[in-house]
C-alpha cells in the first residue's frame, strides 16, 4: 500500500493520475497548503522541504520508502509496475526528454510568471509578459510535436504525458490556437484514470 500526501496542484495531480493508471493500492492524505499543513512537524519528518507531493511505499524492499519530487515519483512508479515507460533504451530516452522539457523548462517558467503576476507586491506585469511569451514559444513546440504523433514521446502514452497534462488542462482559453495540443488534452482527459487522478484529493 502507498500513502500519498498531496493537494490540488499540478505537481500533486501528476502523481494521483499515475497511481490511478498503475492500479496500485493507495490512500490519500489531503495537505491543506493554505492552512500551512505542509509545515507541520509530522509532515516535515516526511519531507523536510515542506512540499507536496510525497509518497510512502509500504511494500518497497526498503520499507517504508519515502519519496518526494513528482517527476522522481513518476519514474519510480513506472519502474515499479512496468507501466507507461517503453522497453527500449531509445524510446525511454525520448520519454525523459519530453518529461524534463515540461517539468523543467515550462514548469519553472509557469511558476515564475504566476509569482510575478499574483504573489509579488507590487505585481510585475512586464516581467511576467516576457515569461508568458516564452511559455507560448514552448507550447508551439509541443503543438508541432503532437502534429505528427499521438503522444508527446511517440506513439505510446507515457509518463511524459502524465507529467505535462495537469499543468495544461483547464487552460483552454490560453491554448485555443494550438490545435494538436488541444486534441491531445481531450484525448488524455477521456481516460478514466486521468479523470479520477485529477479529482484527488477532492473526490467528493
Ligand atoms: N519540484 C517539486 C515541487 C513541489 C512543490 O513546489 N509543491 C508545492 C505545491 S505544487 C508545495 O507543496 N508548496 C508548499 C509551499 O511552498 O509552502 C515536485 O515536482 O514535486
Amino acid at each position: 500500500m502507498i500513502d500519498l500526501y498531496t493537494a490540488s496542484t499540478f505537481n500533486g495531480q501528476r502523481v494521483s493520475i499515475m497511481l490511478e493508471e498503475t492500479g496500485l493500492d493507495y490512500s490519500v492524505h489531503d495537505i491543506n497548503l493554505v492552512k500551512g499543513e505542509q509545515r507541520h512537524p509530522d509532515f516535515l519528518r516526511l519531507n523536510p522541504s515542506g512540499r507536496i507531493p510525497v509518497i510512502v511505499d509500504h511494500d518497497a524492499s526498503d520499507k517504508p520508502f519515502v519519496l518526494t519530487q513528482s517527476v522522481a515519483i513518476l519514474h519510480y512508479l513506472a519502474e515499479k509496475t512496468g507501466k507507461l515507460l517503453p522497453d527500449s533504451l531509445i524510446a525511454r530516452a525520448r520519454v525523459y526528454e519530453w518529461m524534463n522539457f515540461h517539468a523543467i523548462d515550462i514548469g519553472s517558467v509557469l511558476f515564475s510568471a504566476f509569482y510575478l503576476e499574483k504573489r509579488v507586491t507590487p505585481p510585475q506585469p512586464e516581467a511576467a509578459e516576457i515569461l508568458r511569451k516564452r511559455i507560448h514559444e514552448l507550447y508551439q513546440h509541443f503543438d508541432q510535436q503532437l502534429a505528427h504523433q499521438d503522444f508527446l514521446a511517440g506513439s505510446s502514452y507515457s509518463i511524459a504525458d502524465v507529467t505535462t497534462f495537469p499543468a495544461l488542462f483547464g487552460q483552454e482559453q490560453e491554448l485555443k490556437d494550438y490545435q494538436h495540443l488541444n486534441r491531445w488534452l481531450q484525448q488524455l482527459n477521456n481516460r478514466p484514470a486521468v479523470k479520477r487522478g485529477m479529482r484527488v484529493p477532492n473526490l467528493g
